[in-house]
């Protein structure tokens, strides 16, 4: 009998949002070749087509993602470069992620550790089930954290608790994540898909081309001086005032009615 396969990313698009689900659930999603192919085009996709408004990334099973595989690396080899890895996969990923001028929304259903962690941070608005929680679990197994880790968490939570989530691999519960400041909501585990969806479909529906200059403006911040991130704000604003999407917001203001943005 043909071996049944079973794609480790599984993706559907609906009301302008793509949904893009880790699925490798016994492995509790953790990233092998397969899932890097997958989220590579499902990146891909959405950078090209102008039908989807908005990502939603989520896992399926139990968990969200635990991070690379431990079990398909070969850790008898003479000599083991990680930076391969990174460099091949992990590093393009999370720079497509954060240049990508459309939201990405992630419902971490379960635990995230190591870069399953970071992979969710790297996404721009992050929703997470009370029942999930977030590890940095490098440290465990003398290693570092990537994924973006090193850049997020300082950003997100403050050094003292960066470091100490990083130097100790301690596990982060969902509601002191959304207490410090590492992602948007906290829910109850049966409201997260709903709630994630409704804000993914809000999203696609809304100006989305003046979301992806937020996005875009936000993240600049990071590394701008307040006359830089003036001048970029001017000019994000100078091209979103040439848009469509203004001109129906103020008439669908003036009309007391809502708003019909195409994202143009
Ligand atoms: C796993 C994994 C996993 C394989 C659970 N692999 N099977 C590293 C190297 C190279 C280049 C790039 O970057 C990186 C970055 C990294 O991500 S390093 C960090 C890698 N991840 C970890 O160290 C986390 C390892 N996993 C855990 O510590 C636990 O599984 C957590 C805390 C995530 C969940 O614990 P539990 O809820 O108790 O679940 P479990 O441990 O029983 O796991 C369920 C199954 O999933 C189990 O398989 P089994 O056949 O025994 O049921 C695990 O072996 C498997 N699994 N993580 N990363």
């Amino acid at each position: 009998m043909e071996p049944i396969l079973v794609s480790p990313v599984l993706e559907s698009l609906q009301a302008g949002v793509l949904r893009i689900t880790l699925n490798r659930p016994e492995k509790l999603n953790a990233f092998n070749p397969g899932v890097h192919q997958g989220l590579a085009a499902a990146m891909a996709r959405a950078e090209s087509e102008s039908a989807i408004r908005c990502l939603l990334i989520t896992g399926a099973g139990r968990g969200f993602c635990a991070g690379q595989d431990l079990t398909e690396r070969d850790m008898k080899a003479a000599a083991i470069d990680l930076g391969t890895g990174l460099e091949a996969w992990y590093n393009p990923l999370v720079k497509r992620m954060r240049a990508l001028p459309k939201p990405i929304v992630c419902a971490v259903n379960g635990v995230a550790a190591g870069a399953g962690a970071n992979f969710a941070l790297a996404c721009d608005i992050v929703l997470a089930a009370r029942s999930a929680s977030f590890i940095q679990a490098f440290v465990k197994i003398g290693l570092v954290p990537d994924c973006g880790g090193s850049y997020f968490l300082p950003r997100l939570a403050g050094m003292q608790r960066a470091m100490a989530l990083a130097m100790t691999g301690g596990r982060l519960s969902a509601e002191d994540a959304e207490r410090w400041g590492l992602i948007w909501k906290c829910v109850d585990d049966a409201q997260l898909q709903s709630e994630a969806e409704k804000l993914a479909i809000a999203l696609a529906a809304g100006p989305t081309r003046s979301i992806g200059f937020i996005k875009n403006a936000m993240y600049a911040s990071a590394n701008n001086t307040l006359a830089e991130q003036l001048d970029l704000e001017r000019d994000l604003q100078r091209e979103v005032g040439k848009g469509e999407d203004y001109r129906e917001g103020v008439a669908a203001f003036l009309e007391k009615r809502a708003p019909a943005f195409s994202g143009k």
